[in-house]
């Protein structure tokens, strides 16, 4: 099978205001990757003596592939960075987190008060017999604890697994059992849209089965009197009561694993990527200051819980590291009413957004009038992470959230590559549809099997040709399946994902190469399509998928959600497929197209393909534990 393929490229661009390149810390985008370029350890230990380390490195890195280290030998702690190094400055009295409620309520913890209560509750897990190396899993809502909790973790050295809140009591035992978890932090309950959460009940029914747990702390959200029962569970508040705010940051080797994180698994079973301390803590910190171009006074919000990797580096370890106050909140964006988290960022005045292009359609599914009703001057720079950001999508966050103003960073990485790895750095052209170039620091390419890069307008696979120090180092348990991300494409790390570049290489990312469909022998990219049904005004959201066809091998079937004010009718699908054809020609055209109200997703917003299709094939839909509800 020939798996390149044309894929149409426009040209339409948005240049920022010069004044954001003028103050950039990248200000020259193409002078920093030639610097790179021309000397990769001495760009990447320049970045690295930003911090703070306990002992140098011998080596900034040692390559026998597929397996690096980074900063060999050195010593160091996460969180000495994250904490320590500001409370001894003019930023102790800085807000680390603010935090809203589900119900609106709000908590501020300063840096100094942040350092306390996770000097406090590292100390309370050593005195519960938890240290260097121990599996720690969290499983909590978005509350500031979790946050600490993750925090407590890596000041001891132990791992922490965060598995997100939402998830039920079966990919909790999972992922519980597969990285032998000592200890487990979890809450009563979590709240969700005016909704109570029994997060207990469900960890109790996965602790039922999860014998490598000796201790299990819990915080008491809901203020019920019921005490902790069994004698291996311990209250979150009293262990940090009777532990004293100083607890040293322990010496790491670089190499050391600081987490355990399992991926969205929208295309296959979910694999415990392991990061370690000191790459990783590099990596995230140098592209939270570079590409959100984070400045002292700035508040950052991502919308990304703490249990996806979004939220590991880009609510907890980079901003952290870098010194800004992050804004976190356990609410969700249509709740009570679609303007919330506009209203977020008009009260906390909210300087840089970071979501994902499952809330942007979302959003635009409700309409302007929302946005419009509230205070977004505030906002600087916007973000796009977790799927393409389809035009359509692009021109709406652009036109009516950064009414044109704020640059948009739509940054391509994954939980693997533990921090961004493609996106179009602050200050240069924006292509929308396309997630920009590789970042100084990283070497990307889009080639075919063989590893030749293919020529502009011929998609391909999106490869990582040299490592990088946030890199992922195995996956937990099955060292095998880590090899075979370097082993696809010979000497290259294969993302598993499509993508184009054009004449001045930016990257366009055209979805998951599981998602690929090959109609009458033309390969095309999942997101292609879909874009071009988003980009017609009756729809919110598209997924299609490959049918086998006798015929043409495949035939594509879409799914369409409406925007409010539509309804379906034969007349619009007619019109949905000339739209397609128009756009894209005929060979792209769905064959099928089906009205749902909703597109099954996983939990962190993905849309699962392999789940329309299961269903439509009527075939086993494989592992869907992390499928929404
Ligand atoms: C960070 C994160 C990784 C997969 C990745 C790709 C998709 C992420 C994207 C994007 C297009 C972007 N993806 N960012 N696709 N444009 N800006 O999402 O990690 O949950 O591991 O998912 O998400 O398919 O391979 P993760």
């Amino acid at each position: 099978m020939n798996e390149t393929f044309d894929v149409k490229l426009s040209e339409k661009h948005y240049l920022p205001d010069p004044r954001f390149r003028e103050t950039a810390w990248t200000p020259d985008y193409t002078a920093a990757y030639q610097a790179f370029l021309a000397d990769p350890e001495a760009f990447w230990d320049e970045i690295a003596r930003e911090l703070v380390w306990f002992e140098p490195w011998d080596r900034v890195r040692e390559w026998n592939a597929p397996y690096a280290r980074w900063f060999v030998n050195a010593r160091l702690n996460i969180t000495y960075n994250c904490l320590d190094r500001h409370v001894t400055s003019e930023r102790r009295d800085k807000p680390a987190l603010i935090w809203r409620g589900d119900g609106g309520e709000e908590r501020t913890l300063t840096y100094q008060e942040l350092f306390e209560d996770v000097s406090r509750f590292a100390r309370g897990l050593v005195s519960l017999g938890i240290g260097k190396g121990d599996r720690v899993c969290i499983y909590m809502p978005l509350v500031p604890e979790q946050i600490i909790a993750m925090l407590a973790c890596a000041r001891i050295g132990a791992v922490h697994s965060v598995v997100f809140g939402g998830f039920g009591a079966g990919a909790l035992r999972t992922r519980l059992n597969d990285a032998s978890v000592k200890a487990v932090i979890t809450a009563d309950v979590g709240y969700r849209r005016g909704k109570t959460i029994p997060l207990k009940e469900i960890a109790d029914e996965a602790l039922a089965d999860a014998p490598s747990v000796e201790v299990v702390i819990v915080l008491n959200r809901s203020g019920s009197a019921a005490k902790p029962g069994g004698d291996r569970e311990v209250d979150f508040a009293d262990l940090m009561e009777r532990s004293a705010p100083d607890c040293p940051a322990a010496s790491m080797d670089a190499e050391d694993p600081l987490f355990i994180l399992y991926t969205s698994g929208s295309t296959g079973t979910p694999k415990g990527i392991v990061h370690t301390c000191g790459g990783y803590m590099v990596g995230t910190y140098y592209t939270t200051r570079h590409v959100f171009d984070v400045k002292d006074d700035d508040i950052l919000w991502c919308t990304a819980d703490p249990g996806w990797i979004t939220g590991h580096s880009y609510v907890v370890y980079g901003p952290l590291a870098a010194g800004v106050t992050v804004a976190i909140t356990e609410g969700t964006p249509d709740y009570p009413d679609p303007g919330a988290f506009w209203k977020m960022i008009q009260d906390l005045k909210v300087t840089i957004f970071y979501t994902a292009p499952t809330a942007i359609r979302m959003f635009m599914k409700h309409g302007e009038a929302w946005p419009e009703k509230y205070d977004l001057t505030s906002l600087r720079i916007l973000g796009s992470v977790g799927e393409p950001l389809n035009p359509e999508a692009f021109e709406w966050y652009y036109q009516v959230i950064g009414k044109s103003r704020c640059p948009i960073v739509d940054t391509w990485w994954q939980t693997e590559t533990g921090m961004h790895m493609i996106t179009t750095m602050i200050g240069e052209p924006m292509l929308p549809g396309f997630a920009g170039k590789p970042i100084p620091g990283v070497v990307a390419d889009v080639v075919d099997r063989e590893g030749r890069p293919v020529p502009p307008g011929t998609g391909g696979f999106l490869v990582i040709k040299e490592p990088w120090p946030s890199m992922m180092r195995t996956v937990h348990g099955n060292d095998e399946r880590y090899c075979t991300y370097w082993n696809t494409i010979p000497g290259y790390y294969t993302a598993g994902d499509l993508a184009v570049k054009d004449e001045n290489g930016y990257i366009m990312v055209l979805g998951r190469a599981d998602d690929l469909i090959v109609v009458a022998g033309h390969n095309i990219g999942t997101a292609e399509v879909e874009s071009a049904l988003v980009s017609h005004d009756a729809v919110a959201e598209a997924a299609v998928i490959g049918k086998p066809d006798p015929l043409k091998g495949n035939a594509i079937k879409a799914f369409v959600t409406l925007r409010t004010g539509y309804t379906a009718s034969d007349d619009l699908t007619a019109a949905l497929l000339k739209h397609v054809r128009d756009q894209l020609g005929p060979v792209a055209v769905p064959s099928e197209l089906e009205y749902a109200d909703r597109l099954p997703k996983t939990r962190s917003g993905k849309i699962m393909r392999r789940v329309l299709k299961a269903k439509e094939l009527g075939i086993d839909p494989g592992d869907i534990s992390t499928l929404e509800e």
